[in-house]
């Protein structure tokens, strides 16, 4: 359970109520419930939340600050979705775009599609006058990784941060979306989980919301956000959807409890939880009343 369990916020406080992973979701919270305290909707106030954090490039790992991958050069991950329609929106190996979360609102709204990818998603953002950087350089940097020499070491896997913000509005609808560099190092190409509904990011307006942190490929196989808010669906709180979804995980997977993931959930209610495989995990809450940063530990610890 969160080490503040006694606290008002997992009682289920009256809407609007966030979470986001990680201590830098103390901010995108912050921000997302001034959005909606200023007459934004629910949507607004996650895609302005996770702006924020792409960009800081909290920690070097959200946004095209975010950690390169293996070519040296950073690829973003980023995906919406909108409880009252079920409308989803994803970008994956984005490239040069400030805000990926925006791009995917606006796959969301904008096309009849919900994943773009790649050089496609790139040119989606700049046809839709998205902020851009120059990215001729990238050419150079793809050239030279093709060129490696074979036995070059390879780059750091670890190090990798994701936001994830789920929040639950006024009216009872809930909103969700996630935004990555990725794993630190990944090959070019690589998508991870948080562009994939249903893995990084699932909403189910009569239900709840579940995000997901972590290495990726620990998650995609699982369709894990998803799969926590069934376990919600058939009665479990939050916090023991997140638990038992990891537990689900470390009995089927050779790596035990060694997945390096975290999930953070929302349900209809406004109550949070949060839990992670094999470390300690930080995230945000909030509401009108206030946020703050609280703290689970492993699963596996306990
Ligand atoms: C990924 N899940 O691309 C992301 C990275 C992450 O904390 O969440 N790191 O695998």
């Amino acid at each position: 359970m969160a080490d503040d369990e006694a606290a008002p916020l997992d009682a289920g406080a009256p809407p609007p109520v966030l979470i986001a992973t990680w201590p830098f979701g103390k901010e995108a919270v912050d921000v997302a419930l001034a959005t909606i305290a200023a007459g934004g909707s629910g949507l607004d106030g996650v895609e302005q939340g996770i702006r924020r954090i792409e960009s800081l490039g909290s920690d070097g790992s959200v946004g095209l600050a975010g950690r390169p991958n293996a070519a040296g050069y950073a690829q973003l991950d980023a995906c919406i979705m909108n409880g009252p329609d079920h409308g989803a929106g994803s970008v994956a190996a984005i490239e040069g775009v400030v805000h990926p979360i925006t791009a995917a609102r606006r796959v969301m709204e904008r096309t009849r599609h919900v994943l773009l990818a790649g050089e496609g998603a790139r040119w989606f953002a700049l046809e839709q006058g998205l902020e851009a950087l120059d990215v001729a350089d990238l050419a150079a940097r793809k050239q030279a990784w093709v060129e490696r020499p074979r036995d070059a070491p390879q780059p750091e896997r670890a190090g990798h941060d994701t936001i994830a913000l789920l929040a639950l509005d006024a009216h009872g609808d809930l909103f969700g979306g996630c935004s990555t560099s990725g794993a630190g190092g990944k090959l070019p190409g690589r998508v991870g989980d948080s562009p994939i509904i249903g893995s990084g990011l699932y909403v189910d307006n009569e239900v709840g919301a579940a995000g997901a942190t972590g290495i990726g490929e620990n998650v995609m196989r699982y369709s894990a956000s998803a799969l926590i808010v069934e376990l919600m669906r058939q009665g479990l709180h939050p916090q023991a959807a997140c638990e038992e979804m990891l537990h689900r995980i470390a009995r089927k997977d050779p790596r035990g409890y060694d997945l390096s993931i975290c999930f953070i959930a929302l349900d209809k209610q406004g109550r949070v939880g949060a839990a992670a495989s094999n470390q300690d995990f930080p995230f945000a809450v909030g509401t009108p009343a206030g946020s703050e940063v609280r703290r689970v530990r492993a699963v596996s610890r306990r």
